[in-house]
């Protein structure tokens, strides 16, 4: 018994000395407890894509092989300053270390003033996206985004960025190399030389395909009109990776990427990884305009799509959701929202949310008068933003 009170004394001593030391050097605690977390990138490794054991589905997973769904937000239009505002330090910190994303998606757009308009300007804000999530370890997925017009083939997509050959050196080689690409190979193709090498860089080669063909035609669309495009992109992304772990390319379908069971019968080719195909398809939805449960026996319009493209051997990702209605605004659907993410989790689908908009709209997680750059104000080292300072879809 004595023996037990001396211990117990002996503990409250030690745990007494320990609080006096957290209290008097609170950083050091941080340290160490920021030291033992690891980064998104250091759990999973260069990840890929495998036949998960259990439900035999196309799976991504981590550098062993073990299924992982990695989860994390997509930047605003990033020609805009609603949408730029985010690539600086403090504001990358508080996504990889308070909010814990896994993903930043690093939304391209072409048109709309985007990298048709400036394409130099575009690229660099590209790739400073993908070094700050890089130095945290985040995945970077590099999105083309395809939105209007529609088709992915528009000449207004494939001439984008080519004047880059007279001011890019890099640009100007490939061309050489290979005097037939366009606009949208010339982009992945560089990026591909020059990142492909790193694990935590995926392509998404066209976000959103849409206005080409009707639900009842679907998978001919996809055929004639789309697999062509996310073909010519695909061979030009594998032609330019300088090693020999393929990164994981992601194809937008048809209707605003939802007739994501589309390409089943005829999938993108990876020769170099065939009957081991490192292509995902995309698929988005909008919590108040595509519920989960839509029918009345109990299946779900969108969801029955995610499952027949699982069963047809297709790999999946949500590269796009959002709170609100499709237009980017309305709502927040906020329970409905939550059916979709137990879906993803249960079927472990990789997501990131629409978006890092700093813009009165209900998708966007910022306010318009969000801090661009967060502080730290619970003293744990981490830059974050509060509450109030957050949309209720960032909250
Ligand atoms: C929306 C933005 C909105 C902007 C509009 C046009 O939220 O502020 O005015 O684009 O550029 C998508 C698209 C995505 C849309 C989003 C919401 O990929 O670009 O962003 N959405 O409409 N697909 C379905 C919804």
């Amino acid at each position: 018994k004595l023996g037990m009170k001396r211990t117990s004394k002996r503990l409250v001593a030690f745990a007494l000395t320990l609080c006096m030391v957290i209290g008097l050097c609170p950083a050091t605690a941080q340290i160490a407890n920021a030291a033992e977390e690891k980064t998104p990138y250091e759990k999973y490794g260069d990840v890929k894509i495998t036949t998960d054991a259990t439900t035999g589905y196309r799976q991504l997973s981590d550098e062993n092989g073990n299924p992982i769904q990695l989860k994390g937000m997509s930047t605003f239009g990033l020609q805009w300053t609603d949408g730029d505002w985010v690539l600086n330090d403090s504001a990358f910190d508080a996504l990889a270390k308070d909010w814990k994303c896994d993903i930043v998606r690093l939304a391209m757009y072409v048109t709309e003033e985007g990298y048709a308009d400036h394409p130099a300007e575009l690229l660099n804000k590209m790739e400073q996206g993908i070094k700050m999530a890089t130095d945290r370890g985040m995945y970077a997925l590099i999105d083309w985004h395809v939105l209007s017009p529609g088709d992915p083939m528009s000449e207004k997509y494939l001439s984008a960025g080519e004047s880059l050959i007279k001011t890019n050196k890099e640009f100007a080689k490939i061309k050489e190399e290979h005097p037939d690409y366009r606009g949208p190979q010339l982009f992945f193709a560089y990026l591909s030389e020059k990142y492909g090498d790193q694990g935590n860089v995926l392509f998404e080669t066209a976000n959103e395909p849409n206005g080409l063909g009707t639900e009842e035609n679907a998978a001919d669309t996809w055929k004639n009109k789309i697999l062509p495009y996310h073909q010519s992109i695909l061979d030009a992304i594998r032609t330019y990776d300088n090693d020999d772990k393929a990164n994981i390319i992601l194809c937008g379908t048809d209707n605003w990427s939802q007739f994501v069971d589309a390409p089943v019968a005829n999938p993108v080719q990876d020769k170099q990884n065939a009957g081991d195909e490192q292509v995902m398809y995309g698929f988005h939805f909008y919590a108040g305009t595509h519920d989960v449960k839509t029918q009345e026996d109990g299946t779900y319009w969108l969801g029955e799509k995610i499952k027949s493209a699982l069963k047809g051997g297709l790999a999946v990702f949500c590269s796009e959701w959002g709170t609100s209605e499709a237009t980017g605004d309305g709502g927040p659907y906020i329970n409905y929202s939550q059916r979709w993410l137990d879906f993803l989790k249960d079927n472990k689908i990789s997501w990131c949310a629409w978006s890092l908009g700093r813009k009165t709209e209900i998708s966007a997680a910022m306010k318009k008068d969000t801090p661009i750059e967060p502080t730290d104000h619970n003293n744990d080292g981490i830059p974050d933003w509060t509450m109030d300072e957050l949309s209720i879809t960032g909250n």
